[in-house]
């Protein structure tokens, strides 16, 4: 055993903070493990370990400005030589800085030699300049042919798997090509693009290259070129999370080239994501924390929404309470009732119907009901009056498309019915509602809502529903605004019957009504529609002979 001091290696700049400290005494890494992130204005680098070892001490922390032979930590290795001043002192020669190609003092090939113009204006080539590393992809292009640039704007960006940092133009013009493509691996005098500078003055250069001038420019010119942080911000784009193509954050962050990866990789526009790291950096946990949010609320997030949460609060500073864990059928009707009331513009249309005869005839059937074993409630006569109303009004049979510009028109009514489980709220569906009897239908509804209770009503039963019908009436309540059932257009809230003075034209005489409340999605629906809808479910209920008209 013995130790390594490991030091900075070459940056490829000055100097530069440490903006995250990667590992703690004590920590076994293997070689090419990140130890420390850098940042200066210019890129943001990862340093990784040059072998495998324990990490014995850590010279740095966070805030500290480094530069090439800096000391950063001491790592025990199996087999080296010696930890004491002396093999120091040797492992100081052998130290990664001391391993990489020795810092260019001038850096020649960012761009053309510079050149009297003759006359004119003049096409010149930016190259790759002394990047720090042997080879990086391009990972975007911020021009195109035409654009008109400026000097110091950021041509492309570069990254290796150690670090990430734009490469600015060193002249001012027009793009006339750019020689290079995303992916495409470049290293130190690459072509990046040619420029058409303007006429005249020293900053021109000739289009044909001259080799040996290109190893002379001046130091300054090249520091200029060297990588610089991060454009200006520009109008970010929601789109960017959705895209299937990899994206580059729109406007700077504060990330190491292993965050920008790992985000191009799931698409995620940086820019979006906050940083939990020092300084507000973001880490890899807040790209996967930010993914996860977003997968969890698809809807809001392509609405662009914004909704803020509600924040949790500790309740127990105001009395005893526990936490519960919601059931999966309770999570579910969560998500969806809050998605189908964000999405849709809702509007119900409250109406009565006139049951009192309906009401009669149900009760001259308890005889046969007893014989059958099947009791009729109210709810059988709704949907099979439901069922007629879609037929009637087929523009409530629909669906919309998610592109705003169609509509699906259904050609088979099945209505769900929304069940009171000990679990939670079900709403299977009675298939082809429109073909079947009201002893039937109610037949499904006593099946249903008895296996509902015992949490055997199968997901495929819960599918495929065309319309909803909500009823409280056993419970009571004379309205209430039910939410539509997406992708469904409109649900039926039926409350209590209730008994009434009605005045005929001569006298008070007491009928029975079932109050109606009828939620539409106004996209799909108009008011006008709803309003026929819910007077021909009166109609129908008011006399249910006309069912079979
Ligand atoms: N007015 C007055 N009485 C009514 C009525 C109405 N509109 N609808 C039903 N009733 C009566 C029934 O006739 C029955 O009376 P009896 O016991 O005297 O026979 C009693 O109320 C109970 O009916 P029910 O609830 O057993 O039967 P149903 O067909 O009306 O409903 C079901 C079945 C499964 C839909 C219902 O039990 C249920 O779960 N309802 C809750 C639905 C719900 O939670 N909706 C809210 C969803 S969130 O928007």
């Amino acid at each position: 055993m013995a130790t390594e001091i490991i030091k900075v290696p070459d940056l490829g700049m000055d100097a530069a903070s440490v903006i995250e400290v990667s590992v703690k005494e004590g920590d076994v890494i293997a070689e090419d493990d990140t130890l420390i992130v850098l940042e200066s204005d210019k890129a943001s680098m990862d340093v990784p370990a040059p072998m495998a070892g324990k990490i014995t001490k850590i010279k740095v922390s966070e805030g500290d400005s480094l530069a090439e032979g800096d000391e950063i930590l001491y790592l025990e290795v199996e087999g080296a030589s010696g930890g004491d001043d002396k093999d120091d002192k040797k492992e100081e020669s052998d130290s990664p800085a001391e391993d990489a190609p020795a810092k260019k003092e001038t850096e020649p090939k960012d761009a053309e030699p510079k050149k009297e113009a003759s006359s004119g204006s003049k096409v010149q080539q930016v190259k790759v300049p002394d990047i720090g590393m042997d080879s990086a992809s391009i990972i975007e292009i911020n021009v195109k042919p035409g654009d008109t640039i400026e000097e110091e704007d950021a041509i492309v960006v570069l990254e290796s798997d150690k670090a990430s940092m734009e490469v600015p133009s060193d002249v001012s013009g027009e793009v006339v090509s750019v020689s290079v493509k995303e992916g495409d691996t470049v290293s130190e005098g690459s072509v990046l693009i040619e420029v058409k500078t303007s006429g005249g003055g020293s900053t021109e250069a000739s289009k044909e290259p001259e080799p040996e001038k290109q190893e002379a420019p001046a130091k300054a010119d090249a520091k200029e070129s060297k990588p610089k942080a991060a454009s200006e911000p520009e109008a970010p784009s929601l789109a960017h999370a959705y895209d299937d193509a990899p994206v580059a954050p729109s406007k700077k962050v504060h990330a190491g080239p292993a965050v920008r990866k790992l985000a191009r990789e799931f698409g995620v526009d940086l820019a979006y994501v906050p940083g939990s790291g020092p300084k507000g950096r973001i880490v890899k946990d807040d790209v996967a924390g930010w993914v996860k949010k977003r997968l969890q609320e698809p809807a809001k997030a392509a609405a662009g929404a914004g909704i803020p949460e509600i924040p949790d609060q500790d309740f127990s500073k105001f009395g005893e309470v526990d936490i519960q864990d919601l059931n999966r059928i309770a999570q579910i009707t969560a998500q969806n009732m809050a998605r189908n009331w964000l999405n849709i513009p809702h509007v119900t249309q409250f109406d009565e119907a006139d049951v009192t005869e309906t009401e009669a005839f149900r009760q001259s059937l308890k005889g046969e009901m007893e014989k059958r074993g099947v009791k009729i409630s109210p709810l059988a006569f709704i949907v099979k009056a439901c069922a007629s109303a879609l037929i009637e009004f087929p523009n409530f049979n629909v669906s919309l498309l998610a592109d705003g510009k169609r509509r699906v028109q259904k050609h088979y009514v099945h209505i769900g019915v929304a069940v009171d489980t000990p679990n939670g709220l079900i709403v299977p569906v009675i298939r082809d509602a429109d073909k079947k009897s009201i002893w039937q239908i109610a037949e499904e509804i006593i099946d249903y809502a008895k296996r509902g209770r015992d949490g055997k009503v199968k997901a495929d039963e819960m599918k495929g529903g065309c319309f909803t019908v909500s009823s409280l009436g056993g419970l009571g309540g004379t309205a209430f605004t039910p939410i539509v059932n997406a992708p469904e257009v409109a649900i039926l809230g039926v409350s209590k019957n209730q008994v009434k003075p009605h005045w005929n034209g001569k006298e008070f005489v007491p009928r029975t009504f079932t109050p109606l409340s009828l939620s539409y999605d106004h996209r799909a629906v108009n008011g006008a529609d709803a309003a026929k809808f819910a007077t021909y479910l009166c109609t129908v209920l008011a006399d249910i002979r006309r069912l079979v008209l």
